[in-house]
């Protein structure tokens, strides 16, 4: 145990006034602050002056200096190297970091201020860094307008947008600048500032609003994020008053190409453009009898002579289901959709892939699109922000969950895995899939103008890790956590008391797999309460047209998607997997349900039934978020008191709806089955 008075008070602690510092504290950059850091490269690029500002904020806070190059620094930051990302040279006590651009030089920055005093004190060393992937977008499911049911953020559980209020762009973007240093410190470079449910007046952000668009980019800017924007389908009716959008109609491709030239023309390092088309209501190429190749076509053509790049969703389903109709299964959509047009997708469309095949569950298998299109740039898209998982109100550590979809291997052991296809590196990777580095990675974020910016300050940890994932999709969550957790609650010196490191790790390592044992069983999913998806409710979706259904009846539970008595959906995958999930002796636990409809009383290879897994679970998860709140409240006093108060509440709400969970899935499966706890304990 450190000396009480060793560590900071609270008050000590700096929190920026409006909004909290998140991971970049100025205590986070005690180390490099103290040093003395030289600057070099083209003086007239923006985020070259971002380097030397950070250079200076972090110096002048902490007693270092911002010296010339030949005045023997401690840090040389130099932007006129060549190569990929950044090197890093350790010599004697002298570190230099060197590349090619201003914003590879910042992510340099960045990555010392991560290693905090261990930058200066290592071994000698050199080394290089370059992210995994090529693009590393966020998208923001922000809408200008309060939408009357889905409101200014759709699945935002932190306040209204960073980017917009009252209708219209924030006049003052300064949080969208910090926002971009966070993003920044991370190694995020893209972001997709607007729904990708495009309504009426965000349509508009393509043409009328192009001049604020561009205060939002130049807000971004500074940071080396380039700004991309989700654009509606229908957008040369809607917005350009043409009888059609038709794909293949002259007049609509001429109307893509001028939109694009405009967009260009008034922001020139603009990103490009994210589509969901044919999905849940919006407009698609389907309208035409066209296909999804021939509508990401078309955008293609238009953003290509400005080397943009179009982010084409694969979130394709029928959500007009008949729930008494077997034979449709939304896991299979997106590949019947998808699979057949491989190879036909131009070189600058991105296919973007939902981890699994049904929808950001906190358990399902992994998309088998992803196997499955390897002459298409692929990217996978995670949900940051919590819809499924919590909300913001429940503490889950997504991070592990991330990483075990990134390192699943589709082909089986020592073949490639998910993070290899989407940087390009699959099996039988097309020449110019390879070339690109593929679609790397989106998620969609969970930052809004809360103070904390993401509602609970624990979910602070998901976009930190996102943003490293999409960096380096090797990195072990933990570690990734505990760099987190190192510079959000630095001390003054820089250094984090260990008590508080402890705890962190107690709270939120295994989190993610404490909100799935008292949630959905064994990979069955949904469950939720329909619209807002918050809390349980068994039997919520069940006779719905969304297609999410689990078949509960009082002899058993699950989804029949085998070859041969169910949809079929498990030969989607290659082999092994095709085999190992079609079989309930092989196939994982924690999927069983996702595959398989079984007696309750059928035998885990954990070695209990399916039932008593459902109690044991359940009765397990909600002592671990007791355990949870004991564990943080022995921190008492040792985080910042609007830190501790937010969490306390989050915490007291989440164990109430755990309870709620629990006791409503048991009592439901006890009722179903008839069949009792082997512990006798309390089901209602
Ligand atoms: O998970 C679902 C959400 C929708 C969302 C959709 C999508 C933006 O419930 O709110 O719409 O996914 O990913 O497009």
């Amino acid at each position: 145990m450190p000396d009480e008075k060793a560590s900071p008070a609270p008050s000590e602690i700096v929190v920026e006034p409006a909004w909290h510092a998140a991971w970049l504290p100025d205590a986070a950059l005690a180390a490099v602050g103290r040093r003395r850091v030289a600057v070099v490269g083209p003086a007239e690029d923006d985020v070259l002056v971002t380097v030397l500002r950070e250079a200076e904020r972090a110096t002048a806070a902490h007693g270092g200096d911002v010296v010339d190059p030949d005045g023997a620094p401690d840090l040389l930051l130099d932007a006129r190297a060549g190569g990929d990302g950044f090197r890093l040279v350790r010599d004697g006590g002298r570190l230099t970091v060197s590349a090619p651009t201003a914003t590879a030089l910042l992510h340099g920055w960045f990555h010392v201020v991560r290693l905090g005093e261990a930058a200066f004190t290592g071994p000698d060393a050199d080394e290089r860094h370059a992210p995994a992937f090529a693009l590393r977008v966020l998208d923001h499911w922000d809408n200008v307008d309060v939408h009357p049911v889905m409101g200014q953020v759709e699945r935002g559980y932190a306040g209204g947008s960073i980017f917009y209020a009252d209708g219209r762009v924030r006049d003052d973007l300064s949080r969208v600048t910090a926002y971009a240093r966070l993003l920044a410190a991370t190694g995020i470079d893209r972001v997709c500032i607007n729904n990708v449910n495009v309504h009426a007046r965000e349509a508009r952000l393509l043409t009328d609003d192009l001049p604020e668009v561009a205060r939002i980019a130049a807000a971004l800017r500074p940071y080396g994020v380039r700004t991309h924007l989700a654009v509606s389908f229908a957008a040369p009716m809607s917005l350009g008053g043409l009888p059609t959008s038709d794909p293949l109609d002259d007049d609509v491709r001429a109307w893509w190409r001028a939109a694009a030239d405009q967009v260009w023309a008034t922001i020139p390092d603009f990103g490009g453009f994210v589509v969901k088309a044919d999905s849940e209501g919006q407009p698609g190429p389907f309208a035409y009898g066209r296909d999804h190749a021939d509508g990401a076509n078309l955008l293609a053509d238009a953003v290509a002579p400005h080397g943009g790049v179009v982010h084409w969703r694969a979130f394709v389903y029928d959500h007009t289901q008949d729930w008494r109709d077997r034979s449709t299964d939304r896991a299979r959509a997106a590949y019947d959709h998808f699979a057949p047009l491989d190879g036909r997708f131009a070189d600058n469309v991105v296919v973007q892939v939902k981890h699994g095949p049904i929808d950001f569950q906190t358990r399902e298998a992994v998309s088998p699109v992803l196997a499955g299109m390897p002459a298409t740039r692929l990217a996978l898209e995670l949900q940051v922000t919590q819809e499924y998982t919590g909300q913001q109100r429940h503490v889950c550590y997504l991070a592990p969950w991330w990483s075990e979809n990134l390192g699943f291997r589709p082909w089986g052991e020592g073949g490639a895995a998910v993070r290899d296809v989407v940087a390009g590196r699959g099996p039988g990777a097309s020449a110019a899939v390879a070339a690109t580095g593929s679609g790397g990675i989106a998620a969609v974020s969970n930052v809004g103008d809360d103070v904390f910016w993401t509602g609970h300050p624990l979910a602070q940890a998901n976009l930190y890790a996102f943003g490293r994932l999409a960096w380096d999709p090797t990195l072990d969550p933990a570690a990734v956590l505990d760099e987190w957790i190192g510079l959000t609650f630095a001390g003054q010196d820089g250094a984090v008391e260990p008590r508080v490191r402890e705890v962190l790790h107690a709270v939120l390592d295994a989190s993610w797999r404490t909100y799935e044992s008292y949630t959905a069983p064994l990979g069955v999913g949904f469950m939720v309460r329909p619209g807002h998806h918050y809390g349980p409710d068994v039997d919520g979706y069940e006779y719905t047209p969304w297609g999410t259904y689990h078949f509960a009846d009082r002899d058993g539970i699950g989804v029949d998607r085998t070859r041969a008595t169910g949809t079929g959906f498990t030969g989607q995958y290659p082999a092994p997997w095709r085999d190992v999930y079609e079989d309930l002796a092989t196939c994982p636990d924690e999927l069983l349900l996702f595959f398989h409809h079984v007696p309750y009383t059928h035998v885990l290879r954990s070695g209990v039934t399916v039932v008593q897994h459902v109690y044991d679970t359940h009765f397990a998860g909600v002592e671990r978020v007791r355990e949870a709140i004991a564990a943080w409240e022995s921190l008492d006093g040792r985080v910042p008191s609007d830190v501790d108060a937010r969490v306390r509440e989050r915490l007291a709400e989440q164990l109430r709806s755990a309870v709620e969970w629990r006791d409503q899935l048991n009592t439901y499966f006890f009722r179903k089955s008839g069949i009792p706890d082997t512990h006798g304990r309390t089901i209602f």
